[in-house]
């Protein structure tokens, strides 16, 4: 029993937190200053989420690091040395344990800890979440910061448990590290995770075989180091920086040319396109003009530009064919960042089979078989993504009011207001759920936004003795329908993506983010300044609606 707060003597804590990636621990670090009681529930052996899980070789964030960091103390923005312009894993990993002990987090995190079922009481108003060890605890208040990319998809091939080689998944790569040295390797996969490992694994194997489904747009980072005087400069006005990102759509700063691709010149687009390519890369690519996720015309002219730099890169000109995509939409799938992934494929020991028309038939005890040709490989490596965005909350057997299951609730897509709370689930809140600009937004500032949030609901909860919120159906419904109606804006609908759920067999096809960093934190600040509107709040003993 705990006394620190005034409701407390009924659960064992005040809040549970599940996972401890970066929202997990900026999440307990709040509710401790806060004075709550929490505890944070960690399937892994230690902290850092997506980065302590992706230790694939190449793992490198596409977000500059000086921004995809925490901005809730200076002193630590200052005394934090970012060594590149865009991180490795291993130095991003460095990071969230820097701060888990900066900030003492460890005494209330728990690892190796997976959280199996959480069930609301309506009559207490408390959660009782049971975890694997057999155990079972009562909280108050339940938050879920269990990430975007947390749930591997694993597609099922036949003949896959037969296979006598080694299988390795980007999504939960060994810790000791893999040695491919001698060894003939097959990567199925070309997202991201698959695109930033080929050149490693090309560099190690004695040969190297990518399976790719569908043709991916990247784009050459840039990386670099970083030097003190660069770190220096961006130190100095860390504060700018972080309250201009607070009013971009992507929450970044991606030096946006605010200008429509159409209204200027081909040659002025190709200046402009090259310039882009050669000075910034990865993403800020796509802020070369400010139409090219709205504009499918303007959104032509850059994917025949990334098509003509492959074909450029690419010797041999079959496997730049496979290799371009065709009628392809930039940044419809997550625009991919790389460091020497086409030029990968002029080494000699680099192959490439394209399986779009003809899927992988099976995995034999040696190899892949395609369209009856056998590959022989000694290691496969699975680079085939995430159920993203759900799959982590629907793990948990997450039980609301009456018993509903949020399975049941999801299952023709997630339903919130503001990726927030999830309407028949009192005191529950995500943090970056879906519904909120979440993966289209620089997670680091979209994670900042969301945990001050829901520290301050909860802040507000206590102080006004309230003991539920969860969201009106009406504002719920509204709020489902704008996010579909801003994403029909756009591009993102008009391919299969992971952002919609479509790169898992049998998940239904919506779209989950919410397009729109800065329009969302106004959305959010007027709800709060009208008094949580569209929220129901529960004093003790009596029900009302916050506001219409
Ligand atoms: P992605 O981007 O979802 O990529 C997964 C890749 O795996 C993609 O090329 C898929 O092809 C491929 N895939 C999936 N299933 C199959 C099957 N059955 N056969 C062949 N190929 C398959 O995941 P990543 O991990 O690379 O990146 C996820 C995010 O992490 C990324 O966007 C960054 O934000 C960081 P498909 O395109 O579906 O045809």
């Amino acid at each position: 029993m705990d006394d620190r707060s005034p409701i407390t003597s009924k659960s064992d804590f005040d809040a549970i937190v599940v996972g401890a990636g970066f929202a997990g621990m900026f999440m307990l670090h709040r509710l401790r200053q806060q004075g709550l009681k929490a505890r944070v529930f960690e399937r892994g052996s230690g902290v850092g989420g997506t980065w302590f899980w992706n230790r694939y070789p190449g793992a490198r964030c596409d977000t500059e690091s000086m921004e995809y960091s925490y901005q809730f103390d200076d002193a630590l923005q200052q005394e934090w040395n970012w060594p590149e312009r865009y991180s490795a894993q291993p130095e991003i990993l460095k990071y969230a344990n820097h701060v888990a002990d900066r900030y003492d987090l460890r005494p209330d995190l728990q690892f190796n800890t997976k959280v199996l079922s959480a069930t609301f009481d309506d009559t207490r108003h408390l959660w009782t979440i049971a975890t694997d060890d057999g155990k079972a605890v009562t909280t108050r208040y339940f938050i879920m910061a269990t990430g975007t990319l947390s749930v591997a998809n694993k597609p099922k091939f036949a003949g896959l448990d037969g296979f006598k080689g080694r299988v390795f998944y980007t999504s939960d790569w060994p810790h000791e590290g893999v040695d491919f040295t001698g060894h003939r390797v097959a990567l199925i996969g070309t997202g991201s995770s698959g695109i930033q490992s080929t050149p490693h694994i090309a560099a190690q194997a004695t040969r190297l075989t990518v399976f790719q489904r569908t043709p991916n747009f990247s784009v050459p980072a840039n990386n670099r180091g970083l030097s003190e005087e660069e770190r220096n400069a961006t130190k100095a006005r860390y504060g700018e920086l972080r309250n201009f990102t607070y009013q971009q759509p992507f929450a970044t700063d991606f030096h946006m040319n605010d200008v429509p691709a159409m209204s200027v010149s081909a040659e002025e687009r190709r200046r402009v396109y090259e310039e882009r390519w050669n000075q910034h890369g990865g993403l800020h690519f796509m802020a070369a003009f400010n139409d090219l996720m709205f504009n499918s015309e303007a959104n032509k002219t850059v994917a025949e530009f990334i098509v003509e730099k492959i074909h450029g890169v690419v010797k041999d000109p079959k496997k730049a064919e496979i290799l371009a995509p065709k009628n392809g939409v930039v940044g419809c799938k997550r625009l991919c960042s790389d460091t020497g992934y086409f030029e990968t494929f002029n080494r000699d020991n680099v192959d490439l089979v394209d399986v779009s028309k003809s899927p992988i038939e099976e995995i034999t005890a040696t190899g892949i078989r395609v369209d009856g040709v056998d590959y022989p490989v000694d290691d496969i490596v699975f680079a085939t993504g995430f159920d993203a965005m759900t799959g982590a909350m629907l793990g948990v057997d997450i039980r609301g009011r009456n018993g509903e299951s949020l399975r049941d609730k999801w299952a023709a897509g997630p339903r919130t207001y503001l990726g927030l709370q999830t309407v028949g689930f009192p005191n529950l809140f995500m943090v970056t759920g879906p519904g909120s600009p979440s993966v289209l937004s620089n997670m680091m500032v979209s994670i900042d936004q969301h945990v001050n949030l829901i520290s301050d609901t909860i802040r507000h909860l206590e102080s006004a003795g309230i003991v539920e919120i969860e969201p009106e159906a009406a504002a719920e419904d509204a709020w489902v329908n704008h996010v579909n109606e801003v994403a029909d804006l756009t591009v993102y609908p008009s391919c299969n993506s992971w952002y919609l759920g479509s790169n898992v067999p049998g998940k239904t096809r919506v779209f989950m983010p919410y397009v729109g960093f800065n329009t969302y934190v106004a959305k959010c600040e007027e709800v709060v300044a009208k008094g949580y509107e569209g929220f129901v709040l529960v004093p003790s003993g009596k029900k009302e609606t916050a506001s219409v």
